[in-house]
């Protein structure tokens, strides 16, 4: 634990399973009991808390992609619902811009420029870190995303040396190889305090209303007024004006068939679960 820029270490006594379980960025109450131990004695409110990754009290997340490895978009869309729905700012970091063709910055852009902020980065030649780090200035931002796409070298840029391990990619089935095993959390000057997290692929929204999925396509907001039903949910029904935007090019037809292809699976789900 960090007490006034000390590091005191703490045990959980025979509290910490009473406490439940504490999260990367837990503010708490300690009793200190000799110079440089402590016990944790209480866990204060969270403002917001994750398990992927596994991080709590943070302002934003910065949802990593790079061109390679090969970006899951559906992974980015869920980690945007989690976004809002735990009321986080997130922000999409694209690395690697030394290997991105114009047409896959098309592609960011038109999914999600309305939804988050948007920062082309190269952690290799240096190119948009300034930018990157004028974005999260004042902040606690934790860093997501797939193995591999490069976070622990952006933290490495931002901080202008080789802090961090950096992982390779293995060529043959382009997948990370999942070199950061811990979160932490770096002070890294302007105010930002940022969390290195360990890369993950799979991401389930668990106990999810399918029909409340919608809801968190914030980008759908101004095209929802088109629809004829109430509560539309923008798959079968007719005369809908999110099948609208789509047809006409207002919305990414990209991000629309991610929702589509999510909003099935939580039908599936949901079925199996009640029906
Ligand atoms: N060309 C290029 N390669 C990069 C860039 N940034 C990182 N890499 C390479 O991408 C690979 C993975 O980088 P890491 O920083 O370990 O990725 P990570 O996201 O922290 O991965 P995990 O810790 O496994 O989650 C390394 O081989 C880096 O050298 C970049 O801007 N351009
Ligand atoms: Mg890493
Ligand atoms: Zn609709």
């Amino acid at each position: 634990m960090l007490v006034d820029g000390n590091i005191v270490t703490c045990t959980g006594r025979g509290k910490l399973r009473m406490l439940g379980d504490i999260y990367i960025g837990d503010y708490v109450e300690i009793s200190v009991y000799k110079e440089g131990k402590g016990a944790i004695e209480k866990i204060l409110p969270r403002k917001n808390k994750l398990t992927r990754p596994y991080v709590t009290n943070i302002d934003a997340i910065v949802i990593c992609i790079a061109p390679t490895p090969r970006p899951d978009f559906l992974l980015v869309d869920k980690l945007l619902i989690n976004c809002i729905k735990q009321n986080i700012k997130p922000i999409i970091c694209v690395n690697k811009t030394d290997l991105m063709d114009d047409a896959f910055k098309a592609n960011v852009d038109n999914s999600y420029l309305d939804l988050a902020d948007i920062a082309y980065v190269s952690s290799v030649t240096g190119e948009g870190i300034d930018n990157f780090v004028e974005m999260i200035r004042g902040t606690y931002v934790s860093l997501a995303g797939q193995s591999a796409v490069g976070k622990s070298s952006i933290v490495n840029a931002i901080v202008g040396r080789q802090m961090l391990e950096v992982g390779e990619l293995s060529r043959k089935v382009e997948r990370g190889k999942h070199t950061t095993r811990t979160v932490e959390i770096f002070d890294i000057g302007n105010g930002i305090r940022l969390a290195d997290t360990c890369g993950f692929s799979v991401l389930e929204l668990t106990d999810f209303d399918p029909s409340e999925l919608a809801g968190y396509y914030i980008d759908f907001d101004e095209f929802r007024k088109d629809c004829k039903f109430r509560g539309c949910c923008h798959y079968n029904e007719p005369d809908c004006g999110v099948k609208a935007a789509v047809d006409s090019g207002k919305l990414s037809a990209y991000r629309y068939e991610r929702y589509i292809s999510m909003y099935k699976d939580l039908m599936d789900k949901w079925r199996r679960r009640y029906g």
